[in-house]
Formats: structure tokens, sequence, C-alpha cells
């Protein structure tokens, strides 16, 4: 994005077994993993094949969508092998090939700022706040391409009411790993690290905003975000802020990665919106991934095509101006 790659723009582990990993499926995994290793050593397998076989396991116990899109879904290889998480790379293939040694495990969250209690809650616990649900939305990057995607993940307004905000608290900042040693991408100083993302009080409180722990009923692979990640979906991607280890509850607005890389190019709101395009290219119409060379872009939607839910939100603001 920063760094002017414009590749699109021009033709661009988890924890608690128990909760929610069936063992069974994990050993088969783990069995198939092995195998697959072997495989892939002889040359049987690509390398990403080995890499899948290796991460991917099943998450049980989580309730089937209401929200969905009616779009047909983004192929799993291509969620997870067409990635922005700089931490690992910049180029679409990095995170896939560079996050494959990358432990999710263990992980724990702190809760700051203004709450009744600041305290760090583990994963396995902030699985407990609310059952995990399918959500099925769409997802569009501010470069100019879009998928469809089916979440697993709880309501974030779930967790907030557990985290007891004070009356103080107008905004809600995500801060994310910082670790160097394990992400590769990050000895680079491309960004500000750690890449940190945020959103208004009612913007989290959304029902659409969700904690993602999963996609396609399995865990959350590495290059998606693990083990836990944002997703606003009617806002550009770069906002759903991947490996999240600090929640903060704010006064004042938090300062973001990316506006802070490109103040002209990125704000603060980032809705998705086809009427204010940016500043090196159109966001009128977008390029849906999983489709041949030859799809016609598509056309982009106001707020993502979540306008219903989601437009009262920013009555009497300028668009333009808080893009
Ligand atoms: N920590 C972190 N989170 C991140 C990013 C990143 O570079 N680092 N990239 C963002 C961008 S630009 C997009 S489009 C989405 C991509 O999510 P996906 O790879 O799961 O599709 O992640 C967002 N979250
Ligand atoms: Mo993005």
């Amino acid at each position: 994005m920063l760094i002017g790659k414009q590749s699109d723009i021009t033709p661009s582990e988890i924890t608690p077994q128990s909760v929610y990993q069936d063992r069974r499926q994990f050993i088969k995994a783990a069995g198939f993993g092995l195998l697959a290793t072997a495989a892939a050593g002889y040359g049987l397998l690509p390398r990403h094949a080995w890499a899948a076989a290796e991460q991917r396991k099943k998450i049980t116990g989580f309730t089937k969508t209401a929200y969905g899109a009616d779009e047909k879904l983004t192929p799993y290889d291509d969620v997870t092998t067409y990635n922005n998480y700089y931490e690992f790379g910049t180029s679409k293939s990095d995170p896939a090939e560079h996050s494959k040694l990358f432990k999710p495990t263990p992980w724990s969250v702190a809760i700051e700022g203004e709450v009744k209690n600041p305290r760090t809650v583990n994963l396995e616990d902030i699985l407990k706040i609310a059952p995990l649900e399918e959500r099925i939305y769409r997802m569009r990057c501010v470069e100019g391409w879009s998928m469809v995607i089916p979440w697993v993940g709880l309501p974030l307004a779930q967790l907030i009411k557990w985290a007891e905000p004070t009356a103080n608290a107008k905004f809600v900042e995500f801060v994310t790993l910082d670790d160097s040693l394990r992400m590769p991408g990050a000895r680079v100083p491309i960004l500000d690290w750690p890449y940190t993302e945020g959103l208004r009080m009612d913007e989290a409180m959304n029902p659409l905003t969700i904690l993602a722990v999963g996609l396609y009923g399995e865990v959350l692979p590495n290059q998606n975000g693990a083990p836990l990640r944002l997703v606003v979906p009617w806002k550009y991607g770069f906002k759903g802020a991947k490996a999240i280890v600090k929640i903060r509850f704010r006064e004042t607005m938090p300062q973001t990665t990316w506006v802070k890389a490109g103040p002209r190019e990125y704000g603060f709101y980032a809705n998705v919106n086809p009427t204010v395009d940016h500043p090196r290219w159109t966001q009128a119409s977008e390029r849906r991934i999983g489709g041949s060379v030859f799809s016609p872009r598509i056309k982009t939607q106001m707020f993502n095509g979540y306008a219903e839910q989601v437009a009262h939100l920013y009555s009497g603001m300028d668009l333009r101006k808080n893009f």
C-alpha cells in the first residue's frame, strides 16, 4: 500500500483443545501433516500444501450465521495465500510462507485504559465470553480487491460489555503483536510497529463488528491473524488488525498505523466508499479474488453493502473529510 506497489491496481494455534477443537481431527491433521511433510520433502506436494496440512484444525460448536453475503465464498486457498500482513512481508504470498513456524499459543490480551478493572485475559477465557458464530462477510481492501470470507468469531460488543468500560471511553484501540523474532517482516521499518488500529465506541459496539478466531470452520491460520483479529466488514481491510495483544479503551481518538504512514491516503474511519477515491486509484470498483483474470471488476458498494446496518453511525458527518 504505502510502498506504492500497485500490482493490484494496475493489471496487484489455538489452546483450548477441549473448548473448541476436536481432538480426533487434531490427531488426524497431525498425522496427515507428517505424511504431507514427508511427501513435500520428496517433492510430491507443493510446499504450501504441506503448510496447510500442518496448521488446519476444526472449530466445533459454533452457531451457523444469520449474517451472510449472498455471494460465492472466496476459495479457501485464495483466502489463505493472498494476504496483507506486513509483519511477515509485503508481498501477497509472504504471510502464508513466512508465518508457518509462528506459534500463536499461549496468547493473552491486555484490557487497558478506561475500564473498571484493567486486566489480562487468556485467549481461552475470551472464548468463554460469548458463543462463537459464523459470519460470512465481504472484505474490501483499500487497494481495490475483495473477497467473501466465512469467519468464525464473537461479537466485539460482548467483550466490551464484559470489559466494563467507564463513561469516559469514547474509542477502542487495538494494539497487535510486536515481535520481530517471530515476525520476520517486522525487522524492516516499513510501518511504525506495532500495527495499531482503532474504532469509535459505537462502531466497536455495532453487531457486525467481530473478533475472529477462525475461518471456514477452522482455527484462524497464522497468515489471517491468528489467534485473534478484528473484522469490521463495512470498512477497508486495514482496519482489521491481526494478532491483537492489547485492547485499550480511550477518551481520545487513537493514532493508527496507516494514518501515520499516509494521512492523505488513509483515514481513521476508512469506510468503504465508492464515491471517495484513493488519491492514486479509483474506489468505485473492485476485483473479486478467486475469479479468472477475465472476470470483470465489480461495483464497490457504499459501506461495502452494509449501509442499512451502519449508515446511521455517520449521519451528519462529512465522509469526504472523514474518509
Ligand atoms: N497486524 C496486521 N494486521 C493487518 C495487516 C497488517 O499488515 N498487519 N494488514 C491489513 C490489511 S491491509 C488487510 S486488507 C487485511 C487482510 O486480511 P486477510 O489477509 O485475512 O485477508 O489485514 C489487515 N490487518
Ligand atoms: Mo488492505
